[in-house]
């Protein structure tokens, strides 16, 4: 793939700043309302610590591409420019909830987005992104699919036989595996053949995007660009972001006390540090904005908490609605 170095512009790196303090403010408020039994539900997954792989990669599409994920879905819908509003109430359930409220946390979606979800079977969304690429390439469109994964998600079937089709098929599609190095609490050295995953390329006989540093969200951005630029023209990429997941598998799960040593080496390298150091390494005078920044995304998820808390549940009509689809008799 051709790379070609275009140096990121203040704005947009100011940008993609505060897209990752909302997503970590946004989760942090998720975390405390799950506790406090406003978000239910058996899990919620947090993206914490795996911003500048969302950020970055969602900034290099147009809108009228398409992005489709796992479970851990809530950063890359803020990425993708969903209002914090109707996500936060999506999650407490409401009418008001981008989803209507069916959703919740593992299933949220917008079409207007072009966001296909949010889907909790491991592997399972990866056919569904092979499809809408098919349904790109086969009407002659120009539309990419960036379809996020776990490496624990490379290891089923559904990756084998969607990564396969897409090669066949020369799918507009690019496979970005997050290996955020654990699978629930299984290293991948544990659960995988061969640890970097974006080598499998070679077994599909598809393009390797190479391994990249998902902690900074310029990297993330210029490689993914590339990717997608290239699946655009020719046909499937493979890559994968190196990161690490915070909390625990869920919130309800144990953060795996023996990380303590890994975590804090992680830590060190957070997504929001590594922005904010490389924007005051580069301009004068950055602190008081990246400060202003901070606030406004406070007030932002005050916000969000506020609409969905006052949002009303859905009715028992809009429960059953858009369940089965009406035939012209009614
Ligand atoms: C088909 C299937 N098998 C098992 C599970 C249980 N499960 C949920 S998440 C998970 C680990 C997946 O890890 P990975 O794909 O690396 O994603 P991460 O959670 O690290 O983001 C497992 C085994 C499931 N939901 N679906």
């Amino acid at each position: 793939m051709a790379t070609e170095k275009v140096r990121v512009k203040k704005e947009a790196l100011l940008d993609w700043y505060r897209q990752m303090v909302l997503i970590r403010e946004f989760e942090n408020r998720c975390d405390e309302l799950y506790k406090e039994k406003k978000i239910t539900g058996v899990y919620l997954h947090l993206y914490s610590g795996h911003e500048a792989t969302g950020v970055g990669a969602v900034a290099a599409l147009r809108d009228s591409d398409h992005v489709i994920t796992a479970y851990r879905d809530h950063g890359i819908a803020l990425a993708r420019g969903i209002d914090p509003k109707p996500l936060m109430a999506e999650m407490m359930g409401k009418r008001t909830g981008v989803s209507g409220g069916k959703g919740g946390s593992m299933h949220l979606a917008s079409r207007e987005h072009n966001f296909w979800g949010g889907y909790a079977i491991v592997g399972g969304h990866l056919p569904l992104a092979a499809g809408i690429a098919l349904e790109s390439r086969y009407n002659d469109k120009e539309d990419v699919v960036l379809c996020f994964l776990g490496e624990g998600a490379s290891n089923n079937g559904y990756f084998h036989e969607s990564v396969n089709l897409s090669a066949v098929w020369d799918l507009p599609v690019v496979w970005l595996v997050e290996n955020n190095l654990y699978g629930m609490g299984t290293p991948v050295e544990v659960s995988t053949g061969q640890p970097e995953v974006h080598k499998r390329a070679i077994a599909y006989g598809i393009e390797d995007g190479g391994r990249i540093d998902g902690q900074n969200v310029v990297e993330v951005y210029e490689a993914v660009s590339d990717a997608i630029e290239y699946a655009r023209k020719n046909g499937p990429v493979l890559m994968e972001a190196l990161t690490f997941r915070y909390k625990g598998h869920g919130v309800s799960d144990r953060a795996y006390s023996e990380r303590a040593e890994e975590l804090e080496a992680w830590h060190g390298r957070d997504p929001i540090l590594v922005a904010r150091e490389l924007l005051i390494s580069r301009f004068k005078d950055v602190e008081s904005e990246l400060e202003k920044i901070d606030e406004a995304v406070k007030r932002e998820v005050d916000e969000a908490v506020e609409y969905a808390e006052n949002s009303p549940m859905p009715t028992y009509e809009d429960l059953i609605s858009n369940v089965y689809v009406e035939d012209d008799n009614g």
